[in-house]
């Protein structure tokens, strides 16, 4: 992988995207080694993944400018589709998915925060959907994310203004869940992995499930998308074991992943 590294620390597997002197822009290659670091995960014993960016400026600044401003209409929509497939891949991967945005953060590189579980930046951090000015409109999902997490109100704003904003104004609008200093924010997004991958992994993909396809549903849908998914669990050794350990008020459990 040429522009992205994977490593992993005990449970958690950390993707870092690293292309620093374009800010971490998302071009082809960025595109497929992403592809590439899903595909190394094991997913027997990596139970939370951290995404981040190289250096302390960029998260990720956006799909390459460069590399888009000559495709024909077939190369924009194969560009297009490539983009959306890795993105969807994160939002329905087995195991949680966590953004730890350290900078700029601006269309596609919003984007694809969004498309993690949960987002956490530090204090530089800086959010946009610049496209318009552009000459385009957001292209990996921005008008539909964006929209469904901070409202439509506060997505058409950003997006028709193509106005950026700062990582405080992010937290108040509930794009991110929690601002850190810089040095901050990677311990912070080990630790709340680490809390993560303490959990019984069955459940805790179930519970991703539910939260993604019941709000794509109408409430009747949804519940019975959670009764399943729910009932699921009671054919799992590790429902056992957690029940177990608290009627036997034992702290200590081995959760198995089956
Ligand atoms: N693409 C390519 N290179 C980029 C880049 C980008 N998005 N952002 C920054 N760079 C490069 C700069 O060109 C510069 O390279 P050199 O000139 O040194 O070779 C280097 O990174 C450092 O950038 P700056 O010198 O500009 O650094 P500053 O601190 O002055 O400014 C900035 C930082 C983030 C404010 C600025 O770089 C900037 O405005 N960057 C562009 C941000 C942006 O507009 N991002 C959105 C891109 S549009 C689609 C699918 C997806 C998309 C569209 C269609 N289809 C369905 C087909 C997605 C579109 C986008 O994401």
């Amino acid at each position: 992988m040429e522009f992205v590294t994977y490593e992993t620390e005990g449970a958690v597997g950390i993707i870092t995207i690293n292309r620093p002197k374009a800010l971490n822009a998302l071009n082809s290659q960025v595109l497929d080694d992403l592809n590439a670091a899903l595909d190394a995960v094991n997913l027997e014993e990596i139970r939370a993944l951290i995404l981040t960016g190289a250096g302390e400026k960029s998260f990720v600044a956006g799909a390459d400018i460069g590399e888009m401003s000559n495709l024909t209409k077939a190369e924009g929509e194969a560009f297009g589709k490539k983009g959306n497939d890795i993105f969807r891949r994160i939002e329905t991967f087995p195991i949680p998915v966590i953004a730890a945005i350290n900078g700029f953060a601006l269309g596609g590189g919003c984007e694809i925060s969004m498309s993690c579980d949960i987002r956490l930046c530090s204090e530089n951090a800086m959010f946009g959907q610049p496209e318009v000015g552009l000459g385009i409109t957001p292209g990996f999902g921005g008008t539909q994310r964006l929209a469904r997490i901070v409202g439509p109100g506060y997505a058409k704003e950003m997006i028709y203004g193509a106005r950026n904003i700062k990582a405080e104004e992010a937290y108040r609008i509930g794009l991110v869940n929690h601002v850190y200093p810089l040095e901050e924010l990677m311990p912070a997004a080990k630790k709340m992995a680490a809390g993560i991958a303490k959990n019984a992994p069955i459940a805790v993909r179930n519970c991703k499930k539910a939260i993604n396809e019941g709000m794509q549903v109408d409430m009747d849908q949804a519940i019975v998308i959670e009764e399943k998914l729910f009932g699921d669990c009671f054919e799992t050794h590790d429902q056992k074991e957690g029940m177990s350990a608290f009627l036997e008020k034992r702290k200590e459990k081995t959760f198995l992943n089956k």
